[in-house]
């Protein structure tokens, strides 16, 4: 289990000792493999437990990402596992869906006290002849397979937050919560639904997204979070909904989403990204198209929320756009560690 002190190391730890533009690398978009891309600047410790798994094991890219998603389901954060935010209830529920390269899939929503929802959507795809199973079905399904029921109880930190949000009982999602935090340590990053810094100093995150292509040429793809903070009892987002939060065909390439799921699902977010790689656009060039798909629906509206797209196609470039500023992703292709990129945005 990876602790909350390594995953800092990995992740913003260096940050406030560089500037912005030495923080986030110059993009090069050359063919690479095997590759691994997450979001966020979060993503840097997840890449770092796949490519263990894609390059020194040789692996398979479905082992990858979800070795990479268990890595952060363990840590304490706002956004993804059972450190994470609750319902307005005061529940923390889990999403998650992964897909491989033979269009396999499976995926869980709405699951309480299970630690590795991405475990179990893969359980779900490898054992069951559904792709989805949700809440106590799901739940149950996880007991008979192995995972423990942990407390129902939230971490030190969503307690916190779940107590300052009852204050108000506002909904009100809080773009680019992520890039708030790294980039500055602004104390008011995070408005009032997830503390900017926890106690120990470090950063919090937001879901996390992992696509990767392994030495074989195979891409597979992992979504998980604990969705929106706060949000309405029995809401899901996009990030377990295959061809929403995430996409893989093992012809063309692999794309994962962040941000207000409502918008992705909308527009079937990363299938769309997909088949834009398809008829020939880059991975950019197709985040890019599907966040302008979005935008056109209502551009005013898209001022105030964000969406962000990560794509790797099959010869291992990769890609990223968003429609507000602020969005950071992680890709790591060689020995020497991963980097993180600022994505391009339609608004600047
Ligand atoms: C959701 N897409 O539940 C998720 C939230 C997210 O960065 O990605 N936040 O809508």
């Amino acid at each position: 289990m990876q602790s909350r002190r390594n995953f800092l190391h990995w992740s913003v730890l260096s940050l406030p000792f560089l500037s912005i533009s030495q923080a986030f690398a110059k993009k090069s978009v050359a063919p690479q493999k095997p590759i691994v891309v997450s979001t966020w600047d979060s993503g840097l410790p997840v890449n770092a437990v796949a490519w263990k798994i894609l390059r020194e094991k040789n692996g398979r890219a479905l082992d990858a990402v979800e070795a990479g998603a268990n890595s952060i389901e363990d840590t304490i954060n706002c956004c993804v596992g059972l450190g994470g935010n609750p319902d307005r209830d005061g529940k923390v529920t889990l999403d998650a869906c992964i897909m491989d390269e033979h269009a396999n899939c499976g995926a869980v929503a709405y699951l309480q006290r299970i630690k590795h929802p991405i475990s179990v959507a893969r359980k779900v795809m490898e054992l069951t002849p559904h792709v989805f199973l949700v809440g106590e079905g799901a739940q149950q399904f996880a007991l008979a397979n192995g995972f423990k029921l942990e407390p129902d109880k939230l971490s030190a930190d969503a307690e916190k937050t779940y107590k300052e949000w009852l204050k108000k009982s506002e909904y009100k999602p809080v773009m680019n919560i992520e890039q708030q935090q790294s980039k500055g340590q602004k104390k008011e990053g995070h408005g009032p639904f997830a503390p900017n810094k926890f106690e120990d100093g470090s950063f919090n995150h937001d879901t996390m997204g992992t696509i990767a292509l392994d030495a074989s040429g195979n891409l597979s793809g992992a979504c998980t979070t604990s969705g929106m903070g706060f949000k309405m009892k029995g809401r899901l987002g996009d990030s377990p909904i295959i061809g929403a939060g995430l996409f893989v065909d093992n012809e063309i390439g692999a794309a994962v989403s962040s941000g207000q799921g409502e918008e992705v699902i909308r527009i079937a977010g990363t299938h769309l990204v997909v088949e834009m790689m398809r008829m020939g656009k880059t991975p950019e060039e197709a985040c890019k198209g599907a966040i302008e798909r979005l935008v056109k629906i209502n551009p005013e509206k898209a001022k105030n929320f964000q969406v962000g797209f990560i794509a790797i196609n099959k010869a291992g470039e990769y890609g990223a756009y968003s429609i507000n500023p602020g969005f950071s992703y992680s890709v790591t292709a060689s020995d020497e560690g991963g980097k993180v990129f600022m994505a391009k945005s339609h608004y600047k």
